[in-house]
Protein backbone atom coordinates (compact mmCIF):
# COMPACT_ATOMS: atom_id res chain seq x y z
CA UNK A 1 0.00 0.00 0.00
CA UNK A 2 1.00 3.43 0.16
CA UNK A 3 2.72 4.06 3.77
CA UNK A 4 4.67 0.53 2.70
CA UNK A 5 5.59 2.54 -0.77
CA UNK A 6 6.65 5.90 1.25
CA UNK A 7 8.62 4.13 3.65
CA UNK A 8 10.53 2.30 0.93
CA UNK A 9 10.95 5.63 -0.81
CA UNK A 10 12.24 7.41 2.01
CA UNK A 11 15.04 4.59 2.69
CA UNK A 12 16.34 5.03 -1.10
CA UNK A 13 16.08 8.80 -0.75
CA UNK A 14 18.19 8.85 2.48
CA UNK A 15 20.52 5.53 2.18
CA UNK A 16 20.86 4.40 -1.66
CA UNK A 17 21.03 7.54 -3.45
CA UNK A 18 24.55 9.24 -4.23
CA UNK A 19 23.85 13.07 -5.07
CA UNK A 20 27.28 13.60 -5.63
CA UNK A 21 28.94 15.11 -9.25
CA UNK A 22 31.83 13.77 -10.89
CA UNK A 23 34.22 14.64 -13.51
CA UNK A 24 32.94 11.84 -15.60
CA UNK A 25 29.35 13.36 -15.62
CA UNK A 26 28.05 13.59 -19.08
CA UNK A 27 31.33 12.34 -20.45
CA UNK A 28 29.44 10.22 -22.78
CA UNK A 29 26.40 12.17 -23.74
CA UNK A 30 24.68 11.27 -26.68
CA UNK A 31 26.74 9.04 -27.87
CA UNK A 32 25.65 5.26 -28.53
CA UNK A 33 25.70 2.21 -25.72
CA UNK A 34 26.86 -0.83 -27.15
CA UNK A 35 26.00 -3.70 -23.59
CA UNK A 36 27.67 -7.23 -23.99
CA UNK A 37 27.06 -9.82 -22.12
CA UNK A 38 29.41 -12.01 -20.89
CA UNK A 39 28.15 -15.37 -20.52
CA UNK A 40 29.51 -16.90 -17.21
CA UNK A 41 32.50 -15.24 -17.43
CA UNK A 42 34.14 -14.74 -13.65
CA UNK A 43 36.66 -12.19 -13.08
CA UNK A 44 39.27 -15.36 -11.52
CA UNK A 45 40.22 -16.14 -15.29
CA UNK A 46 41.25 -12.02 -16.16
CA UNK A 47 44.95 -11.44 -15.93
CA UNK A 48 44.97 -15.26 -15.17
CA UNK A 49 47.19 -18.66 -16.62
CA UNK A 50 46.50 -21.76 -18.00
CA UNK A 51 49.40 -24.00 -19.17
CA UNK A 52 51.56 -20.71 -18.94
CA UNK A 53 49.30 -18.59 -21.47
CA UNK A 54 46.77 -15.92 -20.85
CA UNK A 55 43.65 -16.86 -20.84
CA UNK A 56 41.93 -13.77 -21.78
CA UNK A 57 44.17 -12.05 -24.06
CA UNK A 58 41.89 -9.72 -25.27
CA UNK A 59 40.27 -8.35 -22.47
CA UNK A 60 43.31 -8.22 -20.67
CA UNK A 61 44.94 -5.72 -22.89
CA UNK A 62 41.00 -4.06 -22.61
CA UNK A 63 41.89 -3.06 -19.34
CA UNK A 64 44.15 -0.60 -20.39
CA UNK A 65 41.89 2.01 -22.22
CA UNK A 66 39.27 1.10 -19.95
CA UNK A 67 37.26 1.44 -16.28
CA UNK A 68 37.51 -1.64 -15.06
CA UNK A 69 36.15 -2.65 -12.20
CA UNK A 70 37.86 -5.64 -10.34
CA UNK A 71 35.91 -5.82 -7.41
CA UNK A 72 32.48 -5.97 -9.09
CA UNK A 73 29.53 -8.88 -8.22
CA UNK A 74 26.40 -10.22 -9.49
CA UNK A 75 23.81 -10.02 -7.56
CA UNK A 76 21.40 -12.88 -9.43
CA UNK A 77 19.79 -16.10 -8.17
CA UNK A 78 17.76 -18.73 -9.94
CA UNK A 79 16.83 -16.63 -12.74
CA UNK A 80 20.55 -16.65 -13.80
CA UNK A 81 20.68 -14.26 -17.54
CA UNK A 82 17.35 -12.78 -16.79
CA UNK A 83 17.97 -11.53 -13.44
CA UNK A 84 21.58 -10.23 -14.36
CA UNK A 85 19.48 -8.01 -17.04
CA UNK A 86 16.54 -7.51 -14.40
CA UNK A 87 19.21 -6.09 -11.52
CA UNK A 88 21.24 -3.69 -14.14
CA UNK A 89 18.61 -2.17 -15.91
CA UNK A 90 16.06 -1.95 -13.05
CA UNK A 91 18.58 -1.26 -10.00
CA UNK A 92 16.15 -3.57 -8.11
CA UNK A 93 17.16 -7.35 -7.35
CA UNK A 94 16.12 -10.38 -8.59
CA UNK A 95 13.76 -12.25 -6.48
CA UNK A 96 14.53 -15.13 -3.88
CA UNK A 97 13.45 -17.74 -5.76
CA UNK A 98 12.12 -18.21 -9.37
CA UNK A 99 12.60 -15.53 -12.10
CA UNK A 100 11.45 -12.27 -11.95
CA UNK A 101 11.17 -12.10 -15.60
CA UNK A 102 8.51 -14.45 -15.60
CA UNK A 103 6.62 -14.22 -12.36
CA UNK A 104 6.51 -10.39 -13.07
CA UNK A 105 6.75 -9.97 -16.32
CA UNK A 106 3.87 -6.92 -16.80
CA UNK A 107 4.75 -4.75 -13.27
CA UNK A 108 5.65 -1.02 -13.49
CA UNK A 109 9.14 -0.93 -13.55
CA UNK A 110 11.45 2.15 -13.92
CA UNK A 111 14.32 0.80 -16.21
CA UNK A 112 17.36 2.21 -17.93
CA UNK A 113 16.27 1.13 -21.28
CA UNK A 114 12.69 3.34 -20.96
CA UNK A 115 14.08 6.30 -19.29
CA UNK A 116 17.21 6.47 -22.05
CA UNK A 117 13.76 6.08 -24.74
CA UNK A 118 12.75 9.07 -22.67
CA UNK A 119 15.87 10.75 -23.44
CA UNK A 120 15.72 9.93 -27.74
CA UNK A 121 17.82 6.86 -27.33
CA UNK A 122 16.37 3.82 -29.74
CA UNK A 123 16.54 0.49 -27.49
CA UNK A 124 17.14 -2.98 -28.54
CA UNK A 125 18.51 -6.30 -27.60
CA UNK A 126 20.49 -8.88 -29.61
CA UNK A 127 20.34 -12.74 -28.42
CA UNK A 128 20.34 -15.99 -30.62
CA UNK A 129 17.59 -17.99 -29.11
CA UNK A 130 13.86 -18.18 -28.89
CA UNK A 131 12.42 -14.87 -27.94
CA UNK A 132 10.08 -16.89 -25.38
CA UNK A 133 13.49 -17.99 -23.70
CA UNK A 134 13.06 -16.18 -19.61
CA UNK A 135 10.14 -14.71 -21.01
CA UNK A 136 12.31 -12.01 -22.80
CA UNK A 137 9.69 -11.08 -25.38
CA UNK A 138 7.28 -10.15 -22.93
CA UNK A 139 9.69 -8.87 -20.33
CA UNK A 140 11.04 -6.34 -23.12
CA UNK A 141 7.99 -4.97 -23.69
CA UNK A 142 7.62 -4.09 -20.21
CA UNK A 143 11.47 -2.67 -19.74
CA UNK A 144 11.21 -0.30 -22.89
CA UNK A 145 13.12 -2.03 -25.29
CA UNK A 146 12.10 -1.15 -28.82
CA UNK A 147 13.06 -4.17 -30.47
CA UNK A 148 14.50 -7.44 -29.86
CA UNK A 149 16.71 -9.53 -32.56
CA UNK A 150 16.15 -13.13 -31.45
CA UNK A 151 16.72 -16.67 -33.12
CA UNK A 152 15.14 -14.96 -36.33
CA UNK A 153 17.00 -12.50 -37.21
CA UNK A 154 20.10 -14.84 -37.11
CA UNK A 155 20.93 -17.76 -39.55
CA UNK A 156 21.36 -20.43 -37.61
CA UNK A 157 23.10 -24.08 -39.43
CA UNK A 158 24.62 -27.62 -37.52
CA UNK A 159 27.92 -25.65 -38.71
CA UNK A 160 27.90 -22.48 -36.68
CA UNK A 161 26.27 -24.34 -34.02
CA UNK A 162 27.54 -25.45 -31.17
CA UNK A 163 26.25 -26.03 -27.49
CA UNK A 164 23.35 -23.79 -26.65
CA UNK A 165 23.12 -22.32 -30.18
CA UNK A 166 24.75 -19.94 -32.56
CA UNK A 167 28.56 -19.84 -32.40
CA UNK A 168 29.49 -16.18 -30.63
CA UNK A 169 32.02 -14.98 -33.31
CA UNK A 170 28.69 -15.99 -36.23
CA UNK A 171 25.88 -13.98 -33.47
CA UNK A 172 28.63 -10.91 -33.49
CA UNK A 173 29.01 -10.77 -37.46
CA UNK A 174 25.75 -11.26 -38.08
CA UNK A 175 24.44 -8.60 -35.83
CA UNK A 176 26.47 -6.39 -37.61
CA UNK A 177 23.73 -5.33 -40.64
CA UNK A 178 21.24 -4.60 -36.99
CA UNK A 179 23.36 -3.19 -35.71
CA UNK A 180 24.47 -0.09 -38.51
CA UNK A 181 20.98 0.30 -39.06
CA UNK A 182 19.61 1.12 -35.62
CA UNK A 183 18.69 4.42 -35.12
CA UNK A 184 20.71 6.93 -33.29
CA UNK A 185 21.49 7.33 -30.73
CA UNK A 186 21.02 3.89 -29.84
CA UNK A 187 21.37 1.75 -26.13
CA UNK A 188 21.61 -2.30 -27.04
CA UNK A 189 22.62 -5.39 -25.45
CA UNK A 190 24.22 -7.85 -26.84
CA UNK A 191 23.91 -11.31 -25.40
CA UNK A 192 25.98 -14.09 -26.03
CA UNK A 193 26.04 -17.72 -25.38
CA UNK A 194 28.91 -20.02 -26.13
CA UNK A 195 30.16 -19.62 -22.66
CA UNK A 196 27.96 -21.40 -20.94
CA UNK A 197 27.40 -24.47 -19.43
CA UNK A 198 28.60 -27.54 -20.25
CA UNK A 199 31.24 -25.59 -22.34
CA UNK A 200 31.24 -27.53 -25.46
CA UNK A 201 33.50 -26.13 -28.21
CA UNK A 202 34.31 -27.53 -32.06
CA UNK A 203 37.81 -29.03 -32.10
CA UNK A 204 38.46 -26.28 -34.87
CA UNK A 205 37.62 -23.24 -31.96
CA UNK A 206 39.68 -24.24 -29.39
CA UNK A 207 42.90 -22.13 -28.88
CA UNK A 208 43.87 -23.53 -25.43
CA UNK A 209 44.45 -26.94 -24.13
CA UNK A 210 41.94 -27.85 -21.68
CA UNK A 211 42.91 -28.04 -17.93
CA UNK A 212 43.75 -31.02 -16.56
CA UNK A 213 41.17 -31.73 -13.35
CA UNK A 214 38.52 -33.70 -11.65
CA UNK A 215 36.23 -31.55 -13.54
CA UNK A 216 35.66 -31.70 -16.85
CA UNK A 217 33.38 -28.59 -16.76
CA UNK A 218 35.94 -26.65 -15.02
CA UNK A 219 38.96 -28.17 -17.92
CA UNK A 220 36.50 -27.00 -20.56
CA UNK A 221 35.58 -23.38 -19.21
CA UNK A 222 39.08 -22.26 -20.33
CA UNK A 223 38.35 -23.24 -23.68
CA UNK A 224 35.17 -21.45 -24.25
CA UNK A 225 36.22 -18.35 -22.24
CA UNK A 226 39.16 -18.02 -24.47
CA UNK A 227 36.61 -18.59 -27.32
CA UNK A 228 34.63 -15.98 -25.93
CA UNK A 229 37.56 -13.49 -25.80
CA UNK A 230 38.37 -13.96 -29.50
CA UNK A 231 34.91 -13.39 -30.30
CA UNK A 232 34.94 -9.94 -28.52
CA UNK A 233 38.26 -8.80 -30.64
CA UNK A 234 36.47 -9.83 -33.68
CA UNK A 235 33.38 -7.60 -32.58
CA UNK A 236 35.72 -4.50 -31.84
CA UNK A 237 37.43 -5.07 -35.10
CA UNK A 238 33.68 -4.79 -36.82
CA UNK A 239 32.90 -1.93 -34.65
CA UNK A 240 36.11 0.02 -36.24
CA UNK A 241 35.34 -1.41 -39.96
CA UNK A 242 31.64 0.00 -39.23
CA UNK A 243 32.81 3.30 -38.24
CA UNK A 244 30.81 2.64 -35.16
CA UNK A 245 33.27 2.65 -32.72
CA UNK A 246 34.24 6.09 -32.44
CA UNK A 247 30.81 7.40 -30.96
CA UNK A 248 29.81 4.37 -28.86
CA UNK A 249 30.64 3.32 -25.18
CA UNK A 250 31.00 -0.26 -25.09
CA UNK A 251 30.12 -1.93 -21.22
CA UNK A 252 30.91 -5.35 -20.82
CA UNK A 253 29.51 -7.26 -17.89
CA UNK A 254 29.88 -11.02 -17.16
CA UNK A 255 25.84 -12.31 -15.92
CA UNK A 256 26.75 -14.68 -13.35
CA UNK A 257 29.40 -17.26 -12.32
CA UNK A 258 29.77 -20.38 -14.72
CA UNK A 259 31.03 -22.65 -12.13
CA UNK A 260 29.35 -23.76 -9.72
CA UNK A 261 30.80 -25.13 -6.04
CA UNK A 262 29.73 -28.45 -6.95
CA UNK A 263 33.07 -27.79 -8.50
CA UNK A 264 35.00 -26.84 -5.63
CA UNK A 265 37.92 -29.48 -5.99
CA UNK A 266 39.20 -28.64 -9.28
CA UNK A 267 38.90 -25.01 -8.86
CA UNK A 268 41.25 -25.22 -5.38
CA UNK A 269 43.31 -26.86 -7.53
CA UNK A 270 43.93 -24.42 -10.34
CA UNK A 271 43.59 -21.35 -8.05
CA UNK A 272 46.42 -23.18 -5.97
CA UNK A 273 44.68 -23.03 -2.91
CA UNK A 274 43.96 -26.01 0.09
CA UNK A 275 40.16 -25.62 -0.29
CA UNK A 276 37.57 -22.99 -1.33
CA UNK A 277 36.39 -21.67 1.66
CA UNK A 278 32.98 -19.55 2.28
CA UNK A 279 34.92 -16.01 1.79
CA UNK A 280 36.82 -17.65 -1.50
CA UNK A 281 32.99 -18.51 -2.75
CA UNK A 282 32.31 -15.08 -2.49
CA UNK A 283 35.12 -13.55 -4.21
CA UNK A 284 34.41 -16.26 -6.65
CA UNK A 285 31.11 -14.16 -7.17
CA UNK A 286 33.03 -11.15 -9.07
CA UNK A 287 32.71 -10.94 -12.58
CA UNK A 288 33.96 -8.55 -14.61
CA UNK A 289 33.05 -4.96 -15.96
CA UNK A 290 34.75 -3.01 -18.33
CA UNK A 291 33.28 0.72 -19.48
CA UNK A 292 35.18 1.45 -22.43
CA UNK A 293 35.03 5.09 -23.80
CA UNK A 294 36.66 5.14 -27.36
CA UNK A 295 39.21 7.91 -26.33
CA UNK A 296 39.30 7.89 -22.49
CA UNK A 297 42.15 6.54 -20.46
CA UNK A 298 40.16 4.40 -18.18
CA UNK A 299 41.42 3.24 -14.86
CA UNK A 300 41.54 0.08 -12.55
CA UNK A 301 38.77 0.45 -10.02
CA UNK A 302 38.73 -1.53 -6.97
CA UNK A 303 35.85 0.00 -4.82
CA UNK A 304 33.38 -2.80 -4.51
CA UNK A 305 30.34 -2.79 -6.54
CA UNK A 306 27.62 -4.54 -8.10
CA UNK A 307 24.89 -5.17 -11.19
CA UNK A 308 22.14 -2.87 -8.96
CA UNK A 309 24.95 0.05 -9.51
CA UNK A 310 24.70 0.08 -13.15
CA UNK A 311 21.80 1.86 -14.14
CA UNK A 312 22.34 5.03 -11.82
CA UNK A 313 26.06 4.71 -13.57
CA UNK A 314 25.68 4.66 -17.29
CA UNK A 315 22.67 7.38 -16.74
CA UNK A 316 25.61 9.64 -15.07
CA UNK A 317 27.85 8.82 -17.44
CA UNK A 318 25.60 9.73 -20.30
CA UNK A 319 24.61 12.78 -18.72
CA UNK A 320 20.79 12.10 -18.15
CA UNK A 321 20.69 13.51 -14.52
CA UNK A 322 16.76 12.78 -13.05
CA UNK A 323 15.87 13.48 -9.54
CA UNK A 324 13.32 11.01 -9.90
CA UNK A 325 15.90 8.00 -10.43
CA UNK A 326 15.29 5.49 -8.26
CA UNK A 327 16.67 2.23 -7.01
CA UNK A 328 19.03 0.32 -4.73
CA UNK A 329 22.52 1.38 -6.59
CA UNK A 330 25.05 4.08 -6.13
CA UNK A 331 26.83 5.14 -8.94
CA UNK A 332 30.01 3.72 -9.09
CA UNK A 333 32.13 6.96 -9.47
CA UNK A 334 30.02 8.55 -7.00
CA UNK A 335 31.89 9.76 -3.72
CA UNK A 336 28.93 9.50 -1.77
CA UNK A 337 28.04 5.19 -2.37
CA UNK A 338 26.05 3.03 -0.36
CA UNK A 339 28.43 1.08 1.73
CA UNK A 340 27.77 -2.62 1.41
CA UNK A 341 27.44 -4.68 -2.16
CA UNK A 342 24.20 -7.29 -0.98
CA UNK A 343 24.17 -10.66 -2.76
CA UNK A 344 20.90 -12.27 -3.32
CA UNK A 345 21.34 -14.61 -0.32
CA UNK A 346 21.86 -12.42 2.23
CA UNK A 347 25.57 -12.07 2.05
CA UNK A 348 27.16 -8.37 1.78
CA UNK A 349 30.52 -7.11 0.69
CA UNK A 350 31.64 -3.35 2.54
CA UNK A 351 35.48 -1.96 1.69
CA UNK A 352 36.36 -3.86 4.60
CA UNK A 353 34.07 -6.43 5.28
CA UNK A 354 32.85 -10.01 3.66
CA UNK A 355 29.76 -11.34 5.71
CA UNK A 356 28.54 -14.59 4.08
CA UNK A 357 26.92 -17.59 6.56
CA UNK A 358 27.17 -16.04 10.07
CA UNK A 359 30.42 -15.28 9.83
CA UNK A 360 32.73 -11.85 8.81
CA UNK A 361 35.79 -11.61 7.05
CA UNK A 362 37.88 -9.37 6.21
CA UNK A 363 37.71 -8.32 2.77
CA UNK A 364 41.35 -8.43 1.48
CA UNK A 365 42.72 -11.21 3.89
CA UNK A 366 40.15 -13.07 4.20
CA UNK A 367 41.11 -13.35 8.00
CA UNK A 368 37.56 -14.14 10.08
CA UNK A 369 36.86 -11.19 12.10
CA UNK A 370 34.57 -10.48 15.39
CA UNK A 371 31.55 -9.57 14.65
CA UNK A 372 30.67 -5.76 16.05
CA UNK A 373 27.28 -4.19 16.58
CA UNK A 374 27.83 -2.17 13.98
CA UNK A 375 28.59 -5.29 11.52
CA UNK A 376 25.47 -6.50 12.76
CA UNK A 377 23.52 -3.41 12.13
CA UNK A 378 24.94 -3.24 8.89
CA UNK A 379 23.41 -7.37 8.22
CA UNK A 380 19.81 -5.67 9.03
CA UNK A 381 20.32 -3.28 6.95
CA UNK A 382 21.10 -5.20 3.65
CA UNK A 383 18.67 -7.79 4.55
CA UNK A 384 16.27 -5.16 4.85
CA UNK A 385 16.98 -3.83 1.52
CA UNK A 386 16.51 -7.00 -0.45
CA UNK A 387 13.25 -7.25 1.40
CA UNK A 388 11.95 -3.62 0.20
CA UNK A 389 13.43 -4.43 -3.27
CA UNK A 390 11.26 -7.71 -2.68
CA UNK A 391 8.11 -5.77 -1.51
CA UNK A 392 8.03 -3.32 -4.61
CA UNK A 393 7.82 -6.54 -6.87
CA UNK A 394 5.76 -8.81 -4.88
CA UNK A 395 3.26 -5.50 -4.75
CA UNK A 396 3.78 -4.00 -8.56
CA UNK A 397 4.13 -0.70 -6.29
CA UNK A 398 5.60 1.62 -8.46
CA UNK A 399 2.77 1.72 -10.44
CA UNK A 400 1.53 4.39 -7.41
CA UNK A 401 4.77 6.59 -8.11
CA UNK A 402 4.80 8.79 -10.50
CA UNK A 403 8.02 7.80 -12.21
CA UNK A 404 8.21 10.83 -15.12
CA UNK A 405 11.12 12.79 -15.43
C1 LIG B 1 19.67 -18.17 -22.68
C2 LIG B 1 20.96 -17.59 -22.24
C3 LIG B 1 21.53 -18.38 -21.10
O1 LIG B 1 19.00 -17.40 -23.62
O2 LIG B 1 20.83 -16.24 -21.94
O3 LIG B 1 20.74 -18.30 -19.99
P1 LIG B 1 21.23 -18.78 -18.54
O4 LIG B 1 21.07 -20.27 -18.49
O5 LIG B 1 22.66 -18.38 -18.36
O6 LIG B 1 20.31 -18.07 -17.62
MN1 LIG C 1 23.85 -16.65 -18.34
Amino acid sequence: DGNELSEILTYIDEEATDRSTTDLAGIAEGKNVIFVWLESLQTFVINNELHGEEITPFLNSLIDDSYYFENFYHQTEQGKTADSEFVSETSLYPLPSGAVYFTHGDNTYQSLPQMLGESGYSTSVFHANNGSFWNRNVMYGTLGIDHFYDINAYNVTDDNTVGWGLKDKDFFEQSMKYLTSLQEPYYTRMITLTNHHPFSLDEEDATLMPFDSNSRTLNQYFQTVRYLDESLELFFDELKAAGEYDDAIIVLMGDHYGISDFHDRAMAMYLDKEEITPYDHIQLQRVPLYIHIPGEKGEVISTVSGQVDIKPTLLHLLGIEDDNELGFGTNMFGENRKDFIALRDGSFITEDVIYTKGLFYDRVSGELIEETDVLLELKERAQQELTYSDQLIYGDLLRFHDLNQ
